[in-house]
């Protein structure tokens, strides 16, 4: 079966072939990783890929451990969200208000230092939100950087009591661009850095819009950057915004909720398995068991686009909310 790969993976590999450490050649890998589509055209681009960054990853952990610092965190849950920007916009607020992690929130500036891990609940399943050291024009710690290449999307906190929303937008932004990182806005509009090595999608999160200035300065925002960011408003102390912002990362991390059961019994609806759009029958097996994955026969499924119980193979590609039972 022709793999038929998309242009992106070609210019990634063109890239991968000029990088010169291991740090970029395993970030290009993850971004192929990424790009390629699952199917069985597709299998052995996959395995190869997955058996190099392993390998890559095993050399960069072993650096980790004689530098005393980690910049890979593993994903959890249906994607990792990364939250960077200047000083007391609120991003540790954000992870202490929202998810169950307990980071150090001051109104004085600096006071984040390593990464907070949080898990963001929406619906039946979790977000992971990550909550970094603060962003400034002279310095952004490099591992900052690693995690926002890694992340499934990045939220851009600025902070709408002050009267510096705007440069707190440039300086994050500058120092993404010196990083060589390209920012995927609102149409592409950010994406046009020729040295960029890596786009990433970055969301502008007008956070303290409970401040009576609020308002006044959202529209400013708006004014500068609705051409170039999706932005949203949001109060860590009061939650305004985050229910709408939630639903928007659900559609933005492009993946779907499947559902299993054993035969003749009920579904459990608060246990759904993440896959991404596009996932297969046998995705979702592998996700729940590898012995379903070696030992698998068929499934019945139920859903929208199914006929009740209908038999299904592995490479049938499954849609948001359908019901699996395998038969193994
Ligand atoms: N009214 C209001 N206050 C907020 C909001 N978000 C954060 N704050 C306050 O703003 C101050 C700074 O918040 P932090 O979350 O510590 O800021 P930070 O971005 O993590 O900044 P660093 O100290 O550099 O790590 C704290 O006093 C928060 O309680 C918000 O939405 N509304
Ligand atoms: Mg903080």
């Amino acid at each position: 079966m022709p793999a038929n790969l998309p242009p992106q993976y070609y210019k990634l590999k063109h890239q991968l072939e000029a990088a010169k450490t291991d740090e970029e050649r395993l970030q290009l890998l993850e971004e192929m990783q990424r790009a390629t589509p699952k199917h069985k055209g597709t299998e052995k681009v996959r395995v190869d890929l997955r058996a190099r960054i392993a390998k890559l990853r095993k050399t960069a952990s072993k650096k980790q451990t004689k530098k005393g610092h980690s910049y890979h965190i593993p994903k959890q849950g249906a994607g990792q969200i990364v939250l960077i920007g200047t000083p007391n916009v609120g991003k540790s607020q954000i992870l202490a208000s929202f998810t169950n992690a307990n980071p150090d929130v001051s109104p004085t500036p600096y006071t984040t230092h390593e990464p907070n891990i949080g898990m963001l609940k929406y619906e039946n399943i979790q977000f992971q939100l990550i909550d970094t050291p603060s962003i400034t024009p002279d310095f952004i710690q490099p591992w900052v950087l690693d995690l926002v290449r890694n992340a499934d999307l990045v939220l851009l906190v600025v902070s709408l009591a002050s009267d510096e929303v705007l440069d707190e937008v440039e300086i994050v932004k500058s120092k993404l661009s010196e990083a060589k990182i390209g920012i995927q806005g609102r149409n592409n509009s950010e994406n046009s850095h020729g040295s960029a090595i890596f786009t990433k999608r970055v969301w502008l999160i007008a956070n303290q819009v409970d401040n009576p200035g609020g308002p006044d300065r959202l529209e400013i925002l708006r004014e500068f950057y609705d051409d170039t960011f999706e932005i949203y408003p949001l109060s860590a102390i009061t939650s305004e915004g985050l229910e709408s912002l939630q639903g928007k990362i659900y559609k933005q991390l492009n993946i779907l909720r499947v559902y299993t059961k054993a035969p003749s019994k009920p579904v459990d609806p608060d246990d759904p398995i993440v896959l991404p759009i596009g996932g297969t029958v046998i995705d979702a097996a592998i996700s729940l068991h590898k012995d379903f994955a070696e030992n698998f026969k068929f499934a019945r499924i139920w859903g929208e686009k199914w006929h009740n119980g209908q038999t299904v193979g592995r490479d049938d590609v499954l849609h948001d909310g359908d019901v699996l039972e395998f038969h193994v």
